[in-house]
């Protein structure tokens, strides 16, 4: 078995205080998950809670943020830290599929995820999403956490929601969407090759 590719980050400014432990592989396929996720705002929470399931990642993720001021601080700044984490975790993508897609229902709710482990950070995000808020997570902010997390992982990534009434189910297809094609896209391929006609990423 090649090694668990794994990260450890704290990040603390004077708005937020988060710290990360993620691995991106499980040691063996019987191996449980870990995921413990506390940022104070539910519904990014489960976003987050989503993302690690799908991507068969363990994830223990803790903030302390400014939430008396609003949950932008936060919600931006636990997705970077997540990129952060992700990026060294994965490390130089040597002998990875590169690219990974994804369709994801969750029940009238459709949305497709394409991800490209670039090192160019570039998010295209179509969510289409209609309230102010779910919970206490600000709509503006669930683009806004897609795009900080693609510019701290260094990775391009194009999310639609194709279909969808709720805008619960909405957010929610979109990151099992994503988890998906992440984890397409950091599969090795067997090989050591660095999967770009460059010979970097
Ligand atoms: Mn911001």
């Amino acid at each position: 078995m090649a090694q668990v590719r794994s990260a450890n980050i704290a990040r603390k400014t004077n708005e937020t205080d988060i710290k990360i432990r993620l691995s991106i592989d499980m040691p063996d396929a019987s191996a449980e998950q870990t995921i413990d996720i506390n940022t104070g705002i539910g519904f990014l929470d489960h976003m987050y809670h989503a993302l690690a399931k799908h991507g068969r990642w363990s994830l223990e993720l803790s903030c302390t943020g400014d939430l008396h001021i609003d949950d932008h601080h936060t919600a931006e700044d636990t997705a970077i830290a997540l990129g952060m984490a992700f990026k060294q975790a994965l490390g130089e993508p040597r002998g990875i599929k590169r690219f990974g897609h994804a369709y994801c229902p969750l029940d009238e709710a459709l949305s497709r995820a394409v991800v490209d482990i670039s090192g160019r950070p570039h998010a295209v995000v179509d969510l289409g999403l209609k309230r102010e808020k779910i919970g206490t997570l600000s709509c503006e902010m669930i683009p806004h956490v897609l795009q900080s997390f693609a510019t701290a992982a260094g990775i391009t990534l194009h999310v639609d929601v194709l279909k969808g009434d709720n805008d619960h189910h909405r957010a929610e297809s979109a990151f099992k969407a994503l988890a998906v094609a992440i984890r397409e896209a950091v599969s090795r391929t067997g090989s050591n090759d660095i999967p770009s006609t460059k010979g970097v990423l």
